[in-house]
């Protein structure tokens, strides 16, 4: 007999969408969209929902037992163990590591792989407890926009809700590729709108096509921009001087920028005509007006700068607290606004502030023997997606490291354990889910038995405090009560049950929530900080300012590596039918480039910088201008020529806030391979 589940998709992702599992004993479930759910409505995407059918319940392609490493390093040699001698083992190392040399010694490092609540922050309270070493991992994602935000808004991770759409007149999709990254806002509430859809972009996406405009403009040109669709819109009379003195300060600070910053001079700056940018002000300015910040916008050098300039747009003229207006980056505290982080994650059990290590910085720490020793990594594959490949590559090669990973797969980071911990798949445990974007609560739950020996993450952290003989409660906390508990927080006003039968619960109900409809913002002064007296204190500028990075000189190209549509950052590289979609690496180049640098469509490129060279694909295409090149990410070192990625390139070159990544800040040449 069949069995309808209904859960939810906990991935890195803007949509957060619902799922309906068809199971029947003892076969594979079938996982499919929820007909019922506002944001898939009966479809899961190009690549998860293979992914799910496929690789996800494919023991022979999924880690089934714990291992123990028997070859080198980085051979992927290992042999099967048991749960309690892999924990027993890794309570033994760490005992020892603990007792010579501190918590501080061994180095965790998580991200996203899942972003349930309790897969992804219950192993915190193991990581507070211990006292060991956390990675910040923001810095390889979206920390310098968070505290652009933070700054001029007091909150990055509270927007508009995208109910409010209907009431819009424009969107701006300002650096964000919905059409890979958010496939469902891309098809149905972008498409759906009434309004007119701006894209700012250096690259022709599927959502730039489909837009009313697209402004196609220089990588690393959008503070300019900003400040002159900000002199256009102040022209035309579109400022809000009201909203202005009452909600903002500052803003005396920035005004001769914005005279300065004319229609020819940003048309000079940024690639983009005087008609255009035009154009959009007076899109922008035709009634309430959504601005939408992707993360890619601020992965670039001045990418802090260029997200506080954005976001003066909002800010200047008034379009903010009231219905179809706002501004949004990331909605992660709006839609569980409830819950209690410092609960979950066991913030009260730590001691001391613990050792924080950036992303950018991971492969020179880890190389110095005498700052970690041990390396426990979950939910995240950093031997594919953090910068300084190969030197991070020598340093999990120590032999005086001793590593963990946990995983699903046998990622390139797994590859370099000395113990690996198979880890049991979303659609294998009951969990909270929650999007980034949409206000919605989602019941993830247990659709299948867990592949192999594999459990979820949170049972692994409570099998390793045990095998440790932590006495601390929370450590063992069920996921029963903890479920219990969340649902109260979120004010759902059901129990677990009864969302799995309802699939999800909308937060707010039916009609959007306004978020900032009292007009306060949590910033030190309660007003838009538009020149900020924290950023100073920072060493900071206080206030946004035009800037333009310098153009690449000497036939260098800016290399952009934003989403593929066939990976979910770097998961599916292993999902034998997207690795046949994806095909071979590309590199996309315009045509005038490639001319000019001899390269023919199809051919192998070198792709080249001081860090190092890697063997692309040419596609000719004018989806990217002259002076930029594109590959998307989400390849695993292990898989392609020459045992590398493109952050075999990246230098770890930081952006100009929080420490935070400029990965789409990359310099390269290119040239026919073997050249
Ligand atoms: N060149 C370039 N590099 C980039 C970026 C870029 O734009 N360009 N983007 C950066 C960004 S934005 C990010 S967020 C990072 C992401 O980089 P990563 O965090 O490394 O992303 P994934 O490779 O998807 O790693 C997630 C891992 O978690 C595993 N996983 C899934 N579910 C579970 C689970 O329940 N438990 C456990 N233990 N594991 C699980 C998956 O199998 C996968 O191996 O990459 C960054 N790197
Ligand atoms: N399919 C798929 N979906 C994903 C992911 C995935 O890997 N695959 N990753 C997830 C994760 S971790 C994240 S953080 C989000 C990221 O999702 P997005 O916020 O959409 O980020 P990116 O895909 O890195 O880049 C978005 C766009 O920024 C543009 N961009 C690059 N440089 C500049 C610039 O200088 N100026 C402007 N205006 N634009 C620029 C790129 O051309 C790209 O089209 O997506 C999530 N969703
Ligand atoms: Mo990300």
């Amino acid at each position: 007999m069949t069995k309808t589940i209904r859960s939810n998709c906990p991935r890195d992702c803007y949509d957060g969408c619902g799922i309906v599992a068809q199971v029947d004993a003892g076969k594979r479930a079938r996982i499919g969209g929820d007909p019922e759910h506002p944001i898939s409505r009966g479809s899961l995407c190009s690549k998860c929902g293979v992914a799910y059918n496929g690789v996800f319940q494919d023991e022979t392609a999924r880690l089934t037992t714990p291992l123990r490493r028997v070859g080198e390093k980085g051979s992927a040699e290992f042999a099967a163990t048991s749960w309690d001698e892999a924990l027993g083992t890794i309570a033994d190392k760490l005992a020892t590591i603990i007792d010579r040399h501190g918590a501080e010694s061994i180095l965790t490092m998580k991200y996203s792989g899942t972003l349930s609540l309790l897969a992804f922050f219950f192993p915190d309270r193991w990581v507070n407890h211990t006292g060991a070493s956390q990675v910040d991992y923001g810095t390889i994602c979206n920390a310098a926009g968070g505290l652009a935000w933070e700054l001029l808004f007091g909150c990055s991770d509270k927007g508009f809700d995208p109910r409010t759409a209907k009431d819009s007149d424009c969107i701006v999709v300002w650096g964000a590729n919905p059409s890979h990254c958010a496939p469902h806002m891309h098809r149905h509430w972008l498409k759906d709108s009434p309004a007119s859809v701006v894209v700012i972009d250096p690259v022709r996406t599927e959502t730039a096509a489909a837009a009313d405009l697209h402004l196609q403009l220089r990588p690393g040109s959008d503070a300019a921009l900003a400040f002159g669709l900000l002199h256009m819109l102040r022209d035309i009379g579109a400022f809000d001087d009201a909203f202005i003195n009452t909600h903002t300060s500052g803003f005396d600070e920035i005004s001769a920028d914005i005279d300065r910053c004319t229609p020819e001079w940003t048309a000079s700056q940024t690639g983009i005509p005087v008609a255009d940018i035009e154009k959009a002000a007076r899109l922008y300015a035709a009634g309430p007006a959504l601005l939408w910040c992707g993360q890619g916008l601020q992965r670039q050098p001045m990418g802090g700068n260029v997200m506080r300039a954005a976001g003066l747009l909002p800010a200047l003229t008034g379009n903010i607290g009231k219905p179809g207006a706002g501004f949004y980056y990331l909605n992660e505290s709006a839609g569980i606004a409830g819950v209690d982080f410092d609960e979950l994650t066991g913030a009260q059990l730590a001691r001391g502030k613990p050792e924080t290590v950036g992303a950018l910085d991971l492969a020179d720490r880890l190389s110095d023997p005498d700052e970690f020793r041990a390396f426990m990594v979950w939910n995240t594959n950093p031997l594919a997606s953090c910068s300084d490949q190969q030197k991070l590559r020598v340093a999990c090669s120590r032999d005086d490291l001793f590593t963990v990973a946990i995983d699903l797969f046998e990622t390139d980071t797994v590859r370099y354990a000395d113990i690996v911990l198979p880890a049991a798949s979303f659609l294998e445990f009951d969990d909270i889910t929650y999007s980034y974007m949409n206000l919605i609560v989602g019941a993830q739950s247990k659709v299948l038995e867990p592949i192999g020996e594999s459990l979820p993450n949170q049972e692994i952290f409570r099998r390793l405090s045990a095998a440790m003989k932590l006495d601390e409660p929370s450590l063992y906390e069920t996921d029963e009560a903890v479920i219990a508990r969340l649902l109260e927080q979120c004010d759902v006003g059901y129990d677990f049950n009864e969302l799995q039968r309802r699939g999800h619960f909308a937060v707010g109900g039916d009609e959007p929530l306004d978020l900032y409809k009292d007009l306060e913002f949590d910033t030190p002064g309660g007003r838009i900080e538009i020149a900020s007296d924290k950023a100073e204190e920072l060493g900071l500028p206080r206030v946004a300012l035009p800037l333009v990075d310098e153009q690449p000189a000497n036939g260098l190209l800016r290399l952009l590596s934003p989403a593929s549509n066939w990976r979910m950052n770097d998961s599916y590289a292993n999902e034998p039918r997207l690795e046949k979609r994806a095909g071979p690496a590309e590199l996309f180049i315009s045509a005038p480039d490639a001319e000019r640098l001899g390269i023919s469509h199809g051919a192998a490129v070198t792709v080249s910088n001081e860090s190092g060279a890697i063997d692309l694909v040419a596609q000719v295409d004018d989806i990217v201008l002259p002076g930029t090149v594109l590959s998307y990410k989400g390849r695993w070192p292990s898989r392609e020529p020459g045992d590398r990625n493109l952050n075999f390139l990246h230098a770890g070159r930081k952006c100009d806030m929080a420490e935070s990544t400029s990965v789409h800040g990359l310099l390269v040449a290119v040239a026919p391979a073997g050249g």
